[in-house]
């Protein structure tokens, strides 16, 4: 018999700035004991005198995030700055416009939380949340756990004493103790299984393992994280949003239906407010008392909706792809897996919000700078220590919106990137100039169309395509050759030389969209693209899907707001 996979969800409290707490290690149906290791996020870290005041970050004009300490006293994530302002006058703020500390915190707590899972299997979704597939560690464990079964010992004994889970097959003393009839953390929708046997065992020594390495992480680097524990990653994700900050919550099979049903289905990862709307619109269009229903009356509660659909409305409506995962997710089936987020970032972007860019000259200033920025990331980023190239990116892509196609939607075009890119014969400036001449501002003239007039109020630049190098590959000539290219005359400029100046770090990029314009997720929520392939890469995660999905990943990536 199959038995389930066990998935835990990690997300880092109050991310970019702080939590000044320890991890209360609540044991359901046994003890209690405290830890006092202090939390420092990641602003902490550069000014700990943050940790006992309410502060928040900034980005443009809106607050991204705010510690505990200010959430108490009523301030709100994605509140605006002016208001908040306004409400709080001594509340501290950091401009959290640079996210270089971010990233670079992000990914270093992603490497140490991937260390401890065997297989690496550990996805990254945005900047600070994980997945983490610990399968194997629990099967093996078991096994051991069975052998001592087989030995003679009492199922009675085994049980009342304290289990040692292994944390290494090599190491015998790598672990921890941990009872097997308690859960670590809270349960919830507040039910314990009457049986903590079979695959309910499994979970339980998840709840122990997520509590372990929640541990290591705040012990050895000092942050604090919400977990949740379950069979698949929504349920594990969204489990762990449950209680924040710094706890865990286990949610055991047989209680998530009951624990999805009271949520709206706009909570649900990947369910984005169009695909909810197309839903209820299906729904309540055949409804008799739809005239007397406005569209904020709509009950639209798991239970309801699954009660009022059934799967071939969700199909008939949303398209056969998404109707059957929507339908399945909200009866808490998720086979996605946990993906392991290769070390290469899959795109690497920049971009920026404006009132109002209306002229080319504009533009064309804006491009330089962002592409300046972008060198620096591709450098940065998919260069290893000795100057080798880790990946290289094969096709450029332009964003932009404009006024009068609403907040809510973004155009994009895409084009081969020209291999001067990686020239270390070059200066920056020729690149750049190059860059915005022969290829950005081609790319704005086919985005904006035959228009006379324009009203910007972003661009984004990015590389995206990036495909792993072979190992040890600094010839990018030899690479690119291989493939038809665009810009093939630029071939034969390209020196290959090691660049002087090495770079300290190789660190990823993400730009999150909305992030820095302080705009609503709404209102950001709608990306189109007609980008040459059919397929969408997140400019969040890195994750490639269809166009269709980005609407619903984008929500993903807000959930628990
Ligand atoms: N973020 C952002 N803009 C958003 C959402 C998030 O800049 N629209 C940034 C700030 C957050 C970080 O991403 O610190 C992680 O997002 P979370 O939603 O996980 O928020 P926090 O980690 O800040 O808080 P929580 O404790 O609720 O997880
Ligand atoms: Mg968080
Ligand atoms: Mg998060």
């Amino acid at each position: 018999m199959s038995k389930s996979p066990v998935i835990i969800a990690l997300d880092w409290d109050a991310f970019y700035c702080s939590v000044s707490s320890s991890i209360p290690h609540v044991y359901c149906g046994c003890h209690t004991n405290t830890n006092t290791n202090r939390a420092a996020q990641v602003e902490e870290h550069f000014n700990p005198e943050l940790k006992k005041i309410a502060f928040a970050v900034k980005q443009k004009g809106i607050i991204c995030t705010c510690n505990y300490v200010a959430r108490a006293r009523g301030v709100k994530k994605l509140q605006m700055l002016v208001d908040a302002v306004k409400q709080f006058p001594d509340l501290v703020i950091v401009n959290g416009e640079d996210l270089s500390r971010y990233r670079d915190a992000s990914k270093e707590l992603w490497y140490f939380t991937r260390d401890m899972v065997w297989g690496g299997k550990v996805e990254r979704l945005g900047f600070d949340e994980l997945f983490l597939d610990v399968t194997e560690m629990i099967d093996y464990n078991i096994a051991l756990l069975d052998s001592s079964h087989a030995s003679g010992e009492s199922r009675c004994q085994v049980d009342s004493a304290p289990f040692f889970f292994r944390m290494s097959k090599e190491d015998e003393s790598v672990g921890f103790s941990c009872p097997l009839s308690s859960v670590a953390g809270n349960v919830a929708t507040g039910c314990l299984p009457e049986d903590f046997g079979g695959d309910n065992l499994r979970l339980v020594l998840g709840s122990h393992v997520c509590h372990y390495i929640r541990s290591q992480i705040l012990d050895i680097k000092g942050y604090t994280s919400s977990g949740g524990v379950s069979i698949n990653k929504t349920l594990a994700k969204m489990a762990g949003a449950t209680h924040k900050p710094n706890q865990q919550t286990v949610l055991f099979p047989e209680f998530a239906q009951d624990f999805l049903d009271s949520f709206d289905i706009g909570r649900i990862p990947w369910i984005g407010h169009r695909s909810k709307s197309i839903i209820l619109d299906a729904i309540y269009k055949g409804s008799a008392d739809v005239n007397d229903t406005t569209k904020e009356e709509r009950d639209s509660t798991v239970f309801t909706v699954r009660h009022l659909a059934n799967k071939h409305l969700f199909v008939h409506s949303l398209g056969q792809s998404s109707g059957e995962k929507l339908w399945d997710l909200l009866h808490g089936i998720d086979p996605s897996g946990v993906q392991p987020t290769s070390d290469i970032p899959t795109q690497i972007s920049i971009e920026d919000t404006f009132k109002s860019l209306t002229s080319l000259i504009e533009v064309h200033n804006v491009l330089s700078r962002l592409s300046h920025s972008l060198l620096e990331r591709v450098q940065v980023d998919l260069m290893d220590l000795n100057g080798d190239w880790l990946g290289h990116p094969r096709t450029m892509r332009l964003t932009t919106r404009t006024r009068s196609s609403g907040y809510g939607t973004r155009i994009s075009r895409s084009d081969s990137l020209p291999s001067i890119v990686f020239s270390s014969s070059h200066s920056r400036d020729y690149i750049v100039d190059y860059l915005v001449d022969k290829c950005w501002m081609p790319l704005f003239s086919k985005l904006i169309g035959d228009v006379k007039t324009f009203d910007i109020v972003l661009l984004n630049v990015a590389v995206v395509n990036i495909e792993k190098a072979p190992a040890k590959s600094s010839d990018i000539t030899a690479f690119f050759g291989k493939k038809k290219h665009n810009h093939n005359d630029q071939l034969q400029d390209v020196h290959i030389e090691k660049p002087e100046h090495k770079k300290a770090k190789v660190v990823g990029e993400y730009v999150r969209p909305g992030f820095s314009d302080g705009l609503t997720e709404e209102e950001e929520e709608d990306v189109i693209s007609d980008d040459d392939s059919s397929d969408e890469v997140c400019v969040v995660c890195g994750q490639r899907m269809m166009s269709f999905a980005l609407e619903a990943h984008m929500r993903f990536h807000d959930f628990g707001e």
